[in-house]
C-alpha cells in the first residue's frame, strides 16, 4: 500500500516511557520489599491502585463506571455511541507474590493507547472501554478470574458477593471496605470484542527470540479442594506402623498428581499451591490436611482422564494409609478458542509493525478467556524473564511492554475504525 494510502493513524506509536512510568507508579501499591506485589484482590492496596486508575482515566478523558462487583470501565467516545464499545484491559489484583506485570500490563497498555488517541487527536468511530476486572487472580476468592466469568454469566452477582475468603470476609463486604461495590449490575456495560495484552507467563516467546504472542485460546482448568482425615496421636509413642497420618497421605498425593500429570506431558500440569494442616502441633501425628489442587492441559479429555486417575490414586493411598480422603472439584473452565477474526486482527497488527511473533495458546488463565463465551475476544502476548510470573521477580522489558502496547492500540484501530 503506498504511503498516501495508508490510514493517518499507520505511523501512530503509543510513549512507551510513559507506560513504563505508569507500571512503576502503579508499583507502589502493595510493593513488597523483594520487589515484586501483595495487591489481592479488594485490599486496601487494591482501593489504592484503582483509585490511581479512576484519577487517570477521568484525567484521559474517559468515563469511569463500576459495577456491583467492582469491575472498573472506562469509556472513551467515539463518533458513533450507538455501536458497542472495543474493549480492552486485564486486572490490577495481584498473587500474594506477584509481579509487576502480571495483569497490570493489559490495564495500563490500555491507559496508554488511550493517552496516545488523545495526543493524535484521533476519534474512533466505535467507542473503546478500558476494564480493570475484579479478582482475576483467585487467590483470596476462588475462583479465578470471578468478575468476568460472571460478566459471561457463569456466576449471579450474589453467588459471587457470597463467596468468603479464609478469614471468612466474604466478597460484599471486601467490596464494602474499600467503596467499590458499584450500582451497574453487572453485564449491563456494552462490549463489542474484547482484546488483552499480558506477559506470556511462560518460557516460549524468550526461547525463540519473539516478541509478540498471537494467542489462539486459553486452555482447560479445574480446581479443587480437597481433605485428608486421619487421626491425631501422640509424635512420641505412637510406632510408625500403627500411625494415620494425614500429612504423609498429602505428600503421597503430591507425588501421584506430580506422577500423573508427567504421564500426560508435556501439556498437562498439576500444583498443589495450598495446604494446611488442622490443629498443627510439633508433638501430635496430623491428623486433619486440608489442600488446593490446580489441573490444567489444552484438552478437556485429559484434565478428565487425570482426575479420573487421580481419583483412582486417591483410593489406594487412602486404603493403605487407613484415611479418608475427600476431593471436590469446586471450578472447571473448559478450553477457550479465541475469535479467528480477532485473532487474525492482532496477527495483521504485529506484522505491519514488523514484530516477530508467533501463534500459541495460552497456559495461564485470563478475563479474555471468560470473554470469549460472549463476544469476540483474543490476546497478546509479549515476552517475560525466564518465562517466570507469579513470583516477585516477574519482569519484562520496557521495549516489549512498549511493542505489545502498540499491537494492542492497531488491534483496537482497526476493530474500532480509527
Ligand atoms: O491462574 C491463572 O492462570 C491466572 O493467572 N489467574
Ligand atoms: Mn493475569
Ligand atoms: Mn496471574
Ligand atoms: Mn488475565
Amino acid at each position: 500500500m503506498s504511503e498516501q494510502a495508508l490510514p493517518k493513524t499507520h505511523n501512530l506509536r503509543i510513549d512507551g516511557a510513559r507506560l513504563w512510568s505508569t507500571i512503576l507508579e502503579t508499583a507502589a501499591f502493595g510493593a513488597t520489599p523483594a520487589g515484586g506485589l501483595n495487591r489481592l484482590t479488594l485490599s486496601p492496596e487494591d482501593g489504592q491502585v484503582r483509585d490511581w486508575f479512576r484519577a487517570a482515566c477521568e484525567a484521559a478523558g474517559l468515563e469511569v463506571r463500576v459495577d456491583a462487583l467492582g469491575t472498573q470501565y472506562a469509556l472513551r467516545r467515539g463518533r458513533d455511541m450507538s455501536l458497542p464499545p472495543v474493549a480492552c484491559g486485564s486486572h490490577l489484583d495481584t498473587q500474594p507474590t506477584g509481579g509487576r506485570f502480571d495483569g497490570v500490563l493489559g490495564v495500563l497498555a490500555g491507559l496508554e493507547a488511550m493517552r496516545s488517541l488523545n495526543d493524535a487527536g484521533i476519534e474512533t468511530e466505535a467507542p473503546l472501554l478500558l476494564v480493570n476486572w475484579t479478582n482475576e487472580e483467585g487467590s483470596r476468592f476462588a475462583p479465578a478470574m470471578m468478575a468476568s466469568a460472571a460478566y459471561a454469566g457463569e456466576f449471579t452477582t450474589d453467588e459471587i458477593l457470597a463467596k468468603r475468603d479464609a478469614a471468612g470476609i466474604t466478597v460484599a463486604e471486601a467490596l464494602d471496605a474499600i467503596g467499590y461495590r458499584g450500582d451497574e449490575p453487572v453485564g449491563s456495560q456494552k462490549i463489542g470484542a474484547f482484546v488483552e495484552l499480558h506477559i506470556e507467563q511462560g518460557p516460549i516467546l524468550e526461547a525463540e527470540g519473539r516478541t509478540i504472542g498471537v494467542v489462539e485460546g486459553g486452555q482447560g482448568i479445574a480446581w479443587f479442594d480437597g481433605s485428608v482425615t486421619g487421626f491425631e496421636s501422640h509424635a512420641g509413642t505412637t510406632p510408625m506402623p500403627r500411625r494415620r497420618d494425614a500429612l504423609l497421605g498429602l505428600c503421597e498425593i503430591a507425588l501421584a498428581a506430580e506422577r500423573i500429570a508427567l504421564a500426560h506431558g508435556p501439556s498437562a500440569v498439576a500444583t498443589i499451591g495450598e495446604s494446611v494442616i488442622g490443629a498443627p502441633s510439633r508433638n501430635v501425628v496430623p491428623g486433619r490436611v486440608a489442600f488446593s489442587l490446580d489441573v490444567r492441559d489444552p484438552k478437556s479429555g485429559t484434565l478428565d482422564a487425570v482426575e479420573a486417575e487421580l481419583r483412582a490414586a486417591l483410593g489406594e493411598i487412602g486404603t493403605r494409609r487407613r484415611l479418608d480422603i475427600d476431593l471436590t472439584r469446586i471450578w472447571r473452565k473448559e478450553p477457550v478458542p479465541f475469535d479467528p477474526g480477532l485473532v487474525a486482527a492482532v496477527e495483521s497488527a504485529a506484522e505491519s509493525l514488523g514484530l516477530s511473533r508467533r501463534r500459541m495458546v495460552s497456559g495461564a488463565g485470563h478475563d479474555a478467556c471468560n470473554l470469549a463465551a460472549k463476544v469476540p475476544a483474543a490476546m497478546i502476548f509479549v515476552p517475560c524473564k525466564d518465562g517466570v510470573s507469579h513470583n516477585e521477580s516477574e519482569s519484562a522489558t520496557q521495549a516489549d511492554c512498549a511493542a505489545g502496547a502498540d499491537v494492542l492500540l492497531h488491534t483496537l484501530l482497526t476493530l474500532a475504525r480509527g
